[in-house]
Order: structure tokens, then sequence, then C-alpha cells
């Protein structure tokens, strides 16, 4: 059993209002349901960051400053399952770039997946995967001198909540050596008529992804969540331009998690938060960095101006 998961599931439903952490939506059923999203037709965010690494590798290396005398280090956070970051992969593969790819990601399935993946696909990369949380690995980048790349792609910083993005990326920047480079992918503000429906799916992808949640809860800590009374319900205003998601119960409701040995009361309508992802602008990354060594030096965008590929350099 997972202990600080179980502190977490404790301390969000505890609290007013309820949360739980989005991090946990990636257990085996709810990774292989992202995959289904990122192909859904409304998720429009992984189709564009892949129309820029399909079409713009050549720039994307050139902007990186790679050099092919120099062994460097690829490090990706949150790698799933790859697909855009193969595009780059294959190219500098292609063209003998010396490198180790190093894919972190909280899911040991979704890294053993991307690891045999990349074995039968491309097997002259060196591939060393690393399971763990962005915030705990942070650290061991510094345990090497090597120069570095940390791909940060698919819009997964607009999880965290502001605060946390500005923490992360002060402590990214802290654990980065001079001329080291970042790409971070993000998804740019814009109007609800685009936003909404990839988090509002007319399939229900969204919402079993959603829900899963409750459903890992009630395999993994014995609790007895019914499904059937919480409703999934997405919430973006381009004003604010971040997208939130809820579970809300349709009904007045205890449930209780055994593993907790506790009980928690739902009243009718009452929401849980489960996940926050931002949209960006250069205005509201430039706002995090100025307080960083990290500085914008490129900046990639797919054919509709949907998704932006940032390239940071790490200052002295
Ligand atoms: C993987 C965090 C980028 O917020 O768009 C997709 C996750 N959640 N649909 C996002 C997600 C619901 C996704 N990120």
């Amino acid at each position: 059993m997972n202990n600080t998961f179980l502190n977490d599931v404790d301390k969000g439903l505890s609290n007013t209002p309820k949360y739980l952490l989005s991090k946990y939506f990636y257990d085996k059923i709810g990774d292989a349901l992202f995959v289904d999203i990122m192909n859904m037709p409304e998720y429009y965010l992984t189709r564009a960051e892949f129309d820029i690494f399909k079409n713009q590798t050549q720039n994307l290396i050139e902007t990186l400053k790679l050099r092919k005398d120099t062994f460097f280090e690829l490090i990706e956070l949150g790698a799933g399952d790859g697909t855009k970051t193969k595009q780059l992969l294959k190219a500098l593969d292609t063209a003998n770039y010396n490198f180790n790819y190093v894919p972190i990601d909280i899911s040991q399935n979704a890294l053993d997946q991307l690891k045999s993946s990349i074995n039968s696909e491309l097997p002259n990369i060196n591939t060393t995967p690393k399971q763990g949380d962005y915030f705990n690995v942070l650290s061991s980048l510094k345990q090497s001198n090597h120069p570095k790349v940390i791909l940060f792609l698919g819009s997964n910083i607009g999880n965290l909540n502001d605060i946390l993005a500005q923490d992360f990326l002060t402590k990214l920047a802290d654990s980065l050596q001079a001329n080291d480079k970042l790409c971070i992918g993000l998804d740019l503000i814009k109007s609800e008529k685009i936003v909404l429906p990839a988090y509002n799916d007319s399939q229900g992808i969204t919402r079993r992804f959603n829900l899963n949640l409750l459903e890992r809860i009630n395999k993994e800590f014995d609790a007895n969540f019914d499904i059937d009374t919480f409703k999934h319900q997405p919430e973006y205003t381009e004003d604010e331009g971040i997208a939130r998601s809820y579970l809300v119960s349709t009904k007045s409701q205890t449930v209780t998690i055994k593993a907790l040995n506790k009980s928690f009361h739902f009243m009718e309508g009452e929401r849980i938060h489960t996940e926050t992802s931002r949209k960006y602008n250069d205005a509201i990354l430039n706002g995090f960095l100025k307080k960083t060594s990290l500085k914008v030096i490129d900046k990639l965008m797919d054919s509709n101006q949907y998704f932006a590929d940032y390239i940071l350099n790490k200052d002295e």
C-alpha cells in the first residue's frame, strides 16, 4: 500500500473545500485513459505539440544549441508515452548525437512501456528511466556535471497551481548549470469554445479518467465510493486562463475508507476539486521566470498557435 497517497487522500478529503491531487490519476487504468484522451478529437494539446516536434525538429535542435561533439543528458519530466519526444530522439539518433535519454515519470507502468518501445524502435538510444514525483527528482539532477536539456512537455506544468509552479521553476533553475537548456511545452490561453471541450469530451473519456481516481481509492484503500453518484464537472474561463475539474456528489452521502478507518460526509452538490490545468501566455511565464536565472531564448508554435514550446537558457 502507498502511504503518501493515503495521507494525501485523508488530507484532501478532510479539507474544506475537498480536493484530491491530480498526480494520482495515473495508475495503469489512468495511464491508458490518458492515452485515449490524447487521441480524442477535442484534446488539441497533444496534436499541437506533436506538430511542433514533427515539423520543426531541426529548428528545435538548433535552438537548444546541441553539439555533436559533447555528451549531454536529455531529461524528460513527465515523459508519459513519449510520442512527441520520439520525433526528436529519431532526429538526434540519425545525426549521431551523443546523449543519454532520462525519462522521469510518476508511473512506473508508463516508464516500462516507454523503455521497451524505445528499445525496439530506436535501439541505439541509451534510456535510463527514473520513477518519481517532479519535485523529488530535482535534487538528483545536481548529481551529474554533464550539460543538460530538460524537456517538460504537454503543458504538464499546468497541473501545478501558481505558487507551486513558481516554486518548481525556482528549484529547477537552482539545480541546473550555466547554459543548460529547458524546453517547456505550454498550452496557450484561448477561448473556452476550444479549451472546455478538451476537458469535457463527447465520448466521456475525461469523465472516466476523473472518476477513476475514486475507483483507485476504492481498490487500493478499501473504500466505498459509489461512482454513479459523482458527476464530472469541468470549468474554464478565458479571463482567468485556468481549467479546473471537479467531481460533484449528486446526493448527500457518507463514504468510508477502511484503510483510514474514517468516513467522509458529502453534501448534495458538494465538490471535490481534482485537477487544475493552467493555460499560459508570455507575460505569465515571464512573471515566474523573472525570479529565476532562466530566460526565454525562443518560442516555437504549432500552425494553429494553440500551443507553444518555450526554449529557456539557464544564465550564470
Ligand atoms: C497531462 C496535465 C497536461 O491538464 O491537460 C487531460 C491532463 N486531464 N485531461 C491536462 C488531463 C484531463 C493534462 N496534462
